[in-house]
């Protein structure tokens, strides 16, 4: 009914322009319709990400002068604008991608429309946004494997946390597990999931990655995304320990090809990859914890031929037989350029031998190798001795990762060890020099408390400080929600998130303060990964009734 209104008013005035109007009339007075406009967010549920794609429509008739726009984006917690669009058309709709929605918590999205012809013509709306820390997406996916019941496939998947990839190959997010029962047999085929736009697929399974126990991985190349992975074989309750091999993966279409470049069985407990005879092709070192061959030493180094195939080179490392090193246990192996000089230095650190007869005086924390011109291989150039963590005979080493914790351009250590009823990360910091000193930076936890294998290095909260993230697995009651922290008690349901963040406050590690719960899930282990610079985490929970696995998709922002 207004707009008739209107357009009759219009048009009284138009032909009283048009013909004599007696003076004694009274002036016409225009009456613009009211402004009014919806939004795509006026129901206010959806999931708030980075970016808000915002369509606003007016249902006013158009003024002839147009319209002003005001869109004001604000982060309540911090009361800082993050947002600001102001401009006049003449159209009655409005897209825009309202960007700045980056960080968990309150939001405020106001938007003014005005008419240009009258600006007491206006009408504003206010959204109060609220952005989670996470959002979960659960994918269930059956497991038909040939010739493997689904008893064996799930508890293979239970098991497979040190092994488990979680990576980007050609654009595409790929959970590539290696399952193992561990204690006992059949060998299972490793499982290469894939997502596709929201869900994850089982691509296919691979006999030739079966492992007896896929135990550390690192990139050989990151482009490529080809993968080396130690393996140390079953620990059999039965029978003689078979020990395992290092493979090199490689991505294959959406699939995968796997290599076993090691003739020597061993019991490969760690790998890292480096160009260590400088030809430009990247080798990999694989440290064992026994072998059943005749290379004895901790360090298995093989260097990569033109075509891809390996090498070995025995000789290369100074370890073993004769030796420094001989009689002195290791469980990681990191192949980093610390010194800075032409070719990358090998890093082996102590894992302990045996806690009956060891003596503090065979401890060494770690060594750090170099190439010897001279002599022609690796030899060590620096020994810290039993420091830190190693000060106590009980406790050895499981990775080690390089990476400038204190921002003073050098590259420091986190060492990530365990022990009887241990686990721990201490941070060591870098003199510039090559020489290491632990730090008040460490994490202590008792099995009840907190398992975990391995971590990553990652800024997780993008503050330009690198953090800490634990890949988690069993019972640990900082894990598990309403958790007593023995052997197979879940809790009652739920995960916490925050006690797998060791945050980097500017040089000085804590956990994150602000209690995350994932509620009601019973996710066997999480990895994470920085999937086009956003934070995730996956979650793996399998049913062995079902025969079927849960992957928890969970994007996290601080
Ligand atoms: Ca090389
Ligand atoms: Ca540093
Ligand atoms: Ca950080």
């Amino acid at each position: 009914m207004k707009y008739i209104f209107i357009t009759l008013g219009v048009l009284v005035i138009y032909s009283c322009t048009k013909t004599e109007v007696p003076e004694s009339l009274p002036p016409v007075v225009v009456q613009e319709e009211s402004i009014k406009f919806t939004t795509n967010i006026d129901t206010g549920s959806f999931n708030l990400v980075d970016t808000i794609p915002l369509v606003i429509s007016v249902s006013t008739k158009l003024p002839t002068l147009g319209l002003s726009y005001v869109i004001v984006a604000s982060y309540v917690d911090s009361s800082k604008q993050i947002f600001k669009l102001d401009t006049i058309l003449n159209q009655s709709s409005l897209s825009v991608l309202v960007p700045g929605f980056t960080k968990a918590g309150n939001y405020n999205l106001a938007i003014t429309v005005t008419s240009k012809n009258t600006n007491t013509n206006i009408l504003s709306k206010n959204f109060t946004l609220v952005r989670p820390n996470f959002n979960v997406t659960t994918t269930t996916i059956p497991l038909n494997i040939a010739g493997i019941s689904s008893e064996d496939i799930t508890s293979g998947i239970d098991g497979s946390v040190s092994g488990t990839i979680y990576t980007t190959i050609n654009g595409k997010e790929h959970l590539i597990i290696s399952p193992t029962l561990f204690f006992r047999t059949p060998m299972l085929p490793a499982l290469n999931f894939v997502k596709n736009g929201t869900n994850w697929t089982l691509e296919n399974s691979y006999s030739t990655g079966a492992m007896g126990a896929g135990r550390n991985y690192e990139l050989l190349d990151s482009a490529k995304q080809i993968w080396a992975i130690s393996d140390h074989g079953l620990e059999l309750s039965n029978g003689k320990w078979p020990f395992g091999s290092i493979y090199v993966m490689k991505p294959n279409g959406n699939g995968l090809s796997y290599l076993n470049i090691s003739t020597t069985r061993s019991f490969y407990h760690s790998v890292s990859t480096g160009d260590l005879n400088n030809d430009g092709l990247k080798d990999i070192v694989g440290l064992n914890m026994g072998t059943n061959g005749d290379w004895y030493g901790a360090l298995h180094p093989y260097l990569q031929n033109p075509d891809g195939s390996f090498r070995e080179a025995r000789d290369l490392i100074n370890d073993g037989m004769n030796t420094w090193s001989m009689n002195k246990g290791a469980g990681a192996v990191l192949i980093v350029d610390i010194l800075g000089d032409k070719r990358p230095e090998i890093i082996r650190a102590d894992y302990g031998l045996n806690l009956s007869y060891q003596q503090q005086s065979d401890r060494y924390s770690f060594v750090i190798y170099t190439f010897d011109n001279n002599l022609g291989k690796y030899t060590v150039v620096k020994n810290p001795g039993p420091l830190g963590v190693y000060s106590n005979n009980d406790r050895g080493t499981t990775s080690i990762k390089a990476a400038d914790f204190d921002n003073d351009g050098d590259l420091d250590f986190a060492l990530a060890t365990e022990g009887t009823n241990f686990m721990g990360v201490e941070i060591w910091t870098n003199n510039g020099q090559g020489n290491f000193t632990p730090t008040n930076n460490k994490i202590e936890f008792t099995f009840d408390q907190m398992q975990f294998r391995e971590f990553n290095v990652m800024d997780i909260n993008n503050d330009g400080w690198l953090d800490i993230v634990l890949n988690p697995f069993a019972f640990g009651k900082l894990l598990r929600v309403g958790g007593s922290g023995n052997m197979n008690d879940w809790g009652t349901g739920g995960v916490y998130l925050n006690n797998l963040f060791w945050i980097n406050n500017k040089g000085s590690f804590s956990f994150y303060n602000k209690s995350i719960i994932v509620p009601a899930i019973k996710p066997v282990y999480f990895k994470s990964s920085k999937i086009n610079g956003q934070f995730k985490l996956v979650g793996v929970q399998t049913d062995f009734s079902k025969g079927l696995v849960n992957i928890y998709d969970i994007p996290f922002v601080f």
